[in-house]
């Protein structure tokens, strides 16, 4: 039986670099010239390595990544009185964080009381915008449908309710996220205890839902993938234009063990939604919380959700 060549055993080509499809003159100013292979990752996925199209909305996304890392790195880097040593030691610990709750939801901040998140928050906002624009135009450009773009929005919207939207609503800077590892950890966990404990949120369970059930899918489609890969199970085209057996094992594995299976298609529209759906779901259950429910434990009893002890 032919043999599928798998991580272990994968031949790597050595050709001519792939440069993709041709570009318009403007378009092609934006994709670099150069490529590389790299045997190693090679072992991971692509050898060749590049070219990858920058674009202005690249760069710029780049750019205003960078103020925003610089911004928070060098007010870290002030907490420790300028001293590297200190710096690399506590920081696990260093943040940078909003405003206090006084100054309310305003922008003029005086920058070492909070105006430093708010200018970091704003670089690091248009960033992640830029970048998102991005990749809906280069989906577009190379004639795909916009799914990468859609997904990546519904994490961007749990990230501005947290950062943006929520705080606005709270009419306070100060609800929102520090710039640090533990400090943001800190927020997460005194948020809960400040409105009575999230698991009583039906849409952090909800999310929860989503969280879990992506890992399960993606461990079951990554497996059964695997596991037909000696049949070319991962070659989709092929299997597509013409079922082979690859395709008919991975479908019958599942149709056999529960009785339903996905199909090729249908497999990666429940992984997309269940993604999709986890920072959705959170986005909403975080923008209620303290606007519309302040005690999600009393909720719960209210609302015959949790019994009353
Ligand atoms: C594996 C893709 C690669 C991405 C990575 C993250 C930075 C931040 C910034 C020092 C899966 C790169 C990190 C660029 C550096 C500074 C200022 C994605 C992969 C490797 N969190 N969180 C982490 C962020 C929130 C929570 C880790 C960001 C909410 C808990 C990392 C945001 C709440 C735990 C991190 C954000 C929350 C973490 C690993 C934004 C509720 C952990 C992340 C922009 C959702 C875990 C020490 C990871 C940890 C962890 C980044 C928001 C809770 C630093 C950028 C406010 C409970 N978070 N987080 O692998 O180890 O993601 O923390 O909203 O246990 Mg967080
Ligand atoms: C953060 C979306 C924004 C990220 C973006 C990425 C960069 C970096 C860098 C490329 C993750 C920008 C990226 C800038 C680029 C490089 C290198 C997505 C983000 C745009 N919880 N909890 C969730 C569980 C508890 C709390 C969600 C479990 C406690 C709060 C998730 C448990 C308390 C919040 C989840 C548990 C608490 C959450 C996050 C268990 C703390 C949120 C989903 C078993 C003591 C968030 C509704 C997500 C939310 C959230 C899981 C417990 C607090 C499902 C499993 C009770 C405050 N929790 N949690 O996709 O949406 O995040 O809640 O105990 O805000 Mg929770």
């Amino acid at each position: 039986m032919a043999r599928y060549q798998n991580i272990f055993t994968q031949v790597q080509l050595a050709h001519a670099p792939e440069m993709g499809i041709p570009l318009s003159a403007y378009e092609a100013g934006g994709r670099t010239k150069d490529t590389a292979f790299s045997y190693w990752m090679g072992k991971f996925g692509q050898a060749q390595i590049g070219p990858i199209y920058l674009g202005w909305l690249g760069i710029a996304s780049l750019l205003f990544g960078f103020f925003a890392i610089e911004i928070i790195g060098l007010n870290m880097l002030a907490s420790v009185n300028w001293d590297p040593v200190e710096f690399v030691r506590q920081f696990f610990w260093l943040t940078l964080d909003p405003p206090a709750a006084e100054y309310g939801f305003t922008p003029f901040v005086p920058l070492w009381d909070g105006g430093w998140w708010i200018l970091a928050g704003f670089f690091l906002t248009t960033s992640i915008l830029l970048w998102w624009v991005r990749t809906y135009r280069r989906a577009r450009a190379l004639g795909m449908g916009t799914h990468v773009s859609w997904a990546f929005l519904s994490a961007i919207w749990l990230y501005l309710v947290l950062g943006f939207i929520r705080p606005f609503f709270m009419g306070e800077w100060a609800q929102a996220v520090p710039f640090g590892i533990f400090s943001h950890l800190e927020w997460t966990n005194n948020f809960s205890l400040t409105y009575g404990n999230l698991f009583y949120n039906p849409f952090h369970a909800l999310s929860i839902v989503f969280l879990y059930g992506s890992a399960l899918l993606f461990a079951m489609h990554g497996a059964t993938i695997l596991a037909v890969g000696r049949y070319g199970g991962e070659r989709e085209l092929e299997q597509i234009t013409d079922r082979g057996t690859a395709s008919e094992r991975a479908a019958l594995f599942w149709r056999w063990t529960m009785g339903f299976n996905a199909t090729m298609e249908s497999i990666h529209r429940w992984a997309w939604w269940f993604a999709v759906l986890c920072p959705l779901t959170g986005g909403i259950g975080i923008l209620l919380t303290g606007t519309v429910v302040d005690n999600w434990y009393l909720w719960a009893i209210e609302h015959h959700y949790a019994p009353e002890y």
